[in-house]
Order: structure tokens, then sequence, then C-alpha cells
């Protein structure tokens, strides 16, 4: 029985101990750029979009496809995108591992873009894979980040 309430008591600690270390890490809108433009963070940790004023932040598989298709196979599987509204600022909760790309739509032609990777980026090689197959124009800006992600995932091995 003490065994048991003790053990209880060490459930409950190690919950609350991986509540508080949820953390929240802020993405800024400068000019026109996301800084950082690439950000690592746990399963679980929020993400706020900041200073978002005539921005909007959207993760590539929401944003409108040119012929109507849709930019698939860049999110990790089972994963929830996002697209926040026009100037808003927005707060995510990511709980699926994997990298996933995002971009500002209004300011696509300067290369406001981002990838946000959520614990290891297990996704990385099929989000490249489909980045080259499908990215054109302006959004072909992403592939670079993605990159990114991928020669630093490489040298970790
Ligand atoms: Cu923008």
């Amino acid at each position: 029985m003490y065994l048991k309430r003790g053990l209880i008591t060490v459930l409950f600690v190690l919950s609350s101990i991986e509540v508080s270390a949820q953390q929240i890490h802020v993405i800024n809108a400068e000019a026109r750029i996301f800084n950082p433009d690439v950000l690592y963070i746990q399963p679980g940790d929020n993400v706020r979009f900041v200073n978002m004023t005539s921005h909007d932040t959207v993760s590539i598989d929401k944003v409108p496809f040119p012929d109507g298709g849709e930019f698939a196979g860049m999110l990790p599987e089972g994963a929830e995108g996002w697209k926040s509204g026009m100037g808003n600022d927005i707060t995510l909760q990511l709980d699926v591992e994997g990298v996933y790309p995002f971009v500002c739509i209004p300011h696509i032609g300067f290369g406001m873009v981002g990838v946000i990777v959520v614990g290891e980026p297990v996704n990385i090689d099929t989000a490249m894979e489909n980045a080259r197959a499908n990215l054109q124009g302006p959004y072909r800006r992403l592939i670079g980040k993605i990159l990114k992600v991928q020669r630093a995932a490489k040298k970790q091995g």
C-alpha cells in the first residue's frame, strides 16, 4: 500500500516536470524575413509568431497550389498544418515529430519562409524530395531552408 502510494507520487512528480518543461519559442517577423528561419523545438512545445502585422504564416500543405493541387508530402505523416489570418500573431502547439516548412504568402518573393523542426527531423528526406519535385518559382526558396536542416541532420549522423 505504501509502496503503491509512493509510486503514484513519483509518477505525479514526473508528469509535472514534463508539463513545466514545455517551452514557448518565438518566431519574429522582421521586415521581410522570419527570425529564426529554422527553429528546433521538442514535441509539445509552443511556437508563437509575433510582430505579424502585414504578414501571415501558412504551413506549406495549406498554401493554394497554382494548378489547384496541393503541396503534399512535406509535413510529417499525421501532422496538422496551420494557416493564420493576415496580420495575426498566433501560437501553435506541435506534437508530431518532424519538419514543418512554412511561408508568408505576401512575401514569398522576398524569401520569407522557414522550417520548424519538432524533435528529430524524421521526414527530412521525404520533405526534400517533394519540395524539389513540386515547389515552383519563389516557393523554391524553401528548398534552401530544408537543405540547412538536412545538412545538420547528416552531420549529426
Ligand atoms: Cu511577410
